[in-house]
């Protein structure tokens, strides 16, 4: 008997925007320079914010924040190609990709100082609420593209996830469902090398999650996801098919979680100065500026006066954040049952009391 022979597919990964701001010409999509400064600008204010957000949240004036440092190619290349009409379906490290939609700074904040008007987006509806339990949002991304199959909408469901949520099986339900129903939706995993404290090495064994949408017979790409272009070509590409009706498509976008987990954690415990260091040679911004400047489109001059402005915008969005009146306490009894049990109306009175006095 012959052993049996373990096959992985190889991977290609996609790349034109090299770290040292050269592009691969032949590869280059056709974006004019109001596009590139449109990718720029969205990364340097997800950069920003997420500056920003770390400092209210160690005032005390902010409960917690995911950072996205490191991830800003990953999110811009994914919203320039989105159009108004498509879905978007995030975890909850998106937060670049909803400020790249247009939802205003001081709404995202909101939901991580605790208050449940920021997990949704009554302006936005086909932005879905921000999904904690990991790779739940899969399925309900394959679901909408399902919907929008039936229905013949020339429209496209975008469904976001990390490396960590490749090891669920949410992951691979909702591949096998998208693709068996001809869903209409792009998977996009950020694999950003950790699930909090849990290394990429230990989510599995094969060189890459692209090669796992093989399995269930859909395309699957990787592309360097701190490449803005290299993002932007392959979703572009994959919601064209999705629109059209030609199945979904599974796009790993590789990158580095630069921040902690969250603020709750602290990476320096698991991971080496030398592994973030490393990454940050390939940062995501450098190269765009460093291309840019190149191409004669960006000096010094224009890049402080973007910095100020964005600063300025911050700021506003932040005094807006904290202008807002704060949620009655009693609304933490609200969404849960259409009928409260005895013990949690208990609870409620007892609250509805102690604010009354
Ligand atoms: C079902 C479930 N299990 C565990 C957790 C706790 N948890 C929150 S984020 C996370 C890691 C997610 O890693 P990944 O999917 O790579 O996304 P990233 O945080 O890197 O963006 C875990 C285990 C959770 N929220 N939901
Ligand atoms: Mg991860």
């Amino acid at each position: 008997m012959p052993r049996t022979t373990i096959y992985e597919a190889q991977t290609i990964r996609l790349q034109i925007l090299m770290p040292d701001g050269s592009v691969d010409r032949s590869l280059m999509p056709t974006v004019d320079d109001g596009q590139i400064l449109a990718l720029y600008r969205g990364m340097a204010t997800m950069r920003a914010v997420d500056e920003k957000a770390l400092k209210l949240q160690r005032q005390g004036r902010m409960g917690t924040w995911a950072p996205l440092r490191g991830q800003e190619a990953a999110q811009a290349g994914v919203a320039h190609a989105l159009e108004p009409e498509d879905w978007i379906v995030p975890a909850f490290r998106e937060m670049g990709v909803l400020i790249m939609r247009g939802v205003p700074i001081h709404h995202i904040m909101t939901y991580w100082v605790g208050d449940s008007r920021g997990a949704v987006h009554p302006d936005f509806p086909r932005i879905l609420p921000t999904a904690v339990p990991v790779g739940s949002q899969l399925l309900h991304g394959a679901g909408i593209g399902m919907a929008m199959e039936l229905r013949d909408e020339p429209h496209a469901a975008v469904a976001f996830a990390g490396d960590g949520a490749s090891s669920e099986g949410d992951f691979h339900e909702a591949l096998n469902f998208a693709a068996v129903f001809k869903a209409r939706t792009v998977f996009v995993i950020q694999n950003n090398q950790w699930a909090i404290s849990v290394p990429f090495s230990k989510q599995t064994v094969v060189s890459s999650i692209a090669q796992k949408a093989h399995a269930y017979g859909l395309p699957g790409i990787q592309v360097d996801g701190n490449d803005v272009f290299a993002v932007y070509v392959a979703v572009k590409e994959a919601l064209e098919q999705a629109r059209a009706g030609r199945g979904p498509s599974l796009i790993e976008a590789f990158t580095y979680r630069m921040g902690d987990h969250t603020t709750a954690d602290d990476a320096s415990r698991y991971r080496t100065k030398e592994e973030v260091e490393s990454w940050e040679a390939k940062s995501p911004i450098a190269r765009l500026r460093l291309f840019m400047t190149a191409q004669g489109l960006w000096d010094q001059a224009q890049e402080e006066n973007l910095r100020t402005e964005v600063e300025g915008l911050i700021e506003e969005e932040v005094r807006l954040m904290e202008s807002r009146a704060p949620l009655e306490p009693g609304s933490m009894f609200q969404h849960m049952y259409a009928d409260l049990p005895w013990n949690l109306k208990e609870q409620m009175e007892s609250l509805q009391a102690e604010v009354a006095s």
